[in-house]
């Protein structure tokens, strides 16, 4: 060990919007003295995600927040310098998760240990880790990506993003990145052969898409949500899959964007999914046998609202638009000799 001073990052206050050094405080404490079946890592690398802007603050979330004055969280690959497990030996490189630290003791079980014969270590926070994971679940089990088929990927530069449009390269679609700048841009066509990259500072994104896209968009990897999101919705296809994965655009905001905010569906997991009824002809027997069974049985109760008269239909129906209907509403014509 080169040091016996360990060096963290706490958070010092819940930024405001984009977070500020000063939310931060460096401090030097000592290097901790890991207990039974505990590991002492020196860390090498540290991941920075996207994730971490959200631990940072105490809106609700999928995670907890980091309490202030806390060190804050974060994968990290590490070299084991002592070990009180039998399984992790001094020398060993690990994935952990002990923060933003210098050195951190960790619970063996949360380890795992690295063959950096197998890959660079620094890869298991990237494109063997969870980024890279991220990619490949979200594109191919939300995604399905078919051969042939147009996929739009924001934030396609970025750890996620260049490897989700890979994949759906390698599944034989036409792949359109979003990025941030023109050498992006570049990297994302040259380099990870995407078919076109949007440059989403300086190009108009719906014309762009459209261009891009001449046969619409099947799959949508959203990494941003936002005025991204919304100027592909307005391209994309029948039967659609947008795994949501990634609200980067708003992170930082104060208060929730106008319109609906959907970054609970991505906190809860929700599934969203257009409907149409004429789809569903396949079920009628099913429905009708369901339903009439539920109504003689009394489970479902259901209330007309009946007009009389076709004379009455048109103020009925404005009457519907602005709630004056009081269940089904349905026009009468004539006596109905069957009630
Ligand atoms: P990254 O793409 O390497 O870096 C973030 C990128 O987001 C930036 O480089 C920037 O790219 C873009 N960005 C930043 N602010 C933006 C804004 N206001 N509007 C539009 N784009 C903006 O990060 P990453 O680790 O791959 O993460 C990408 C997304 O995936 C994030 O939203 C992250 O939260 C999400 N994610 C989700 C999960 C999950 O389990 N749901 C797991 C991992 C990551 P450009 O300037 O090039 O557009
Ligand atoms: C992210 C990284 C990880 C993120 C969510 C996660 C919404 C979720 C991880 C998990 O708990 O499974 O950038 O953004």
């Amino acid at each position: 060990m080169s040091s016996s001073i360990n060096q963290q990052i706490l958070l010092k206050n819940r930024p405001k919007g984009e977070p500020k050094e000063s939310d931060f405080v460096l401090v030097e404490t000592t290097v901790p003295e890991p207990g039974k079946d505990e590991v002492l890592n020196r860390t090498i690398y540290l991941s920075l995600d996207p994730y971490m802007r959200g631990r940072m603050s105490d809106r609700e979330s999928y995670a907890e927040p980091v309490a202030l004055e806390n060190v804050m969280v974060g994968g990290t690959v590490s070299q084991v310098i002592k070990s009180n497990h039998p399984q992790f030996s001094v020398g060993d490189f690990v994935l952990g998760y002990d923060g933003w630290q210098a050195y951190g003791v960790s619970k063996g079980e949360t380890l795992r240990k690295l063959d950096p014969n197998q890959a660079r270590i620094s890869y298991a926070l990237s494109v063997m880790g969870m980024p890279g994971m991220t990619a490949y679940c979200a594109l191919l089990d939300i995604g399905q990506p078919q051969a042939g088929e147009t996929v739009v990927v924001s934030a396609a530069s970025g750890a996620v993003g260049s490897i989700a449009g890979q994949i759906a390269k390698i599944k034989g679609c036409r792949v359109v990145g979003i990025a941030g700048s023109d050498a992006k841009c570049d990297y994302v066509l040259k380099e990870l052969g995407f078919d076109a990259c949007i440059n989403r500072k300086t190009q108009e994104l719906s014309s762009a898409l459209k261009d891009a896209c001449p046969k619409g968009i099947d799959i949508y990897f959203d990494n941003t949500g936002g005025s991204i999101l919304e100027a592909v919705l307005h391209n994309i296809n029948l039967g659609a899959r947008i795994p949501l994965v990634g609200m980067i655009s708003q992170y930082n905001a104060e208060n929730p964007p106008s319109g609906p905010n959907l970054m609970p569906l991505l906190n809860k997991r929700a599934l969203i999914k257009g409907f149409l009824v004429g789809d569903y002809e396949h079920r009628r027997s099913e429905f009708i046998n369901d339903v009439s069974q539920w109504l003689r049985g009394g489970k479902l109760k259901y209330k007309e609202d009946v007009i009389e008269g076709l004379e009455n239909a048109p103020h009925a129906f404005i009457g519907l638009l602005e709630g004056k209907n009081f269940g089904k509403l349905i026009v009468k014509f004539a006596k109905d000799s069957t009630q």
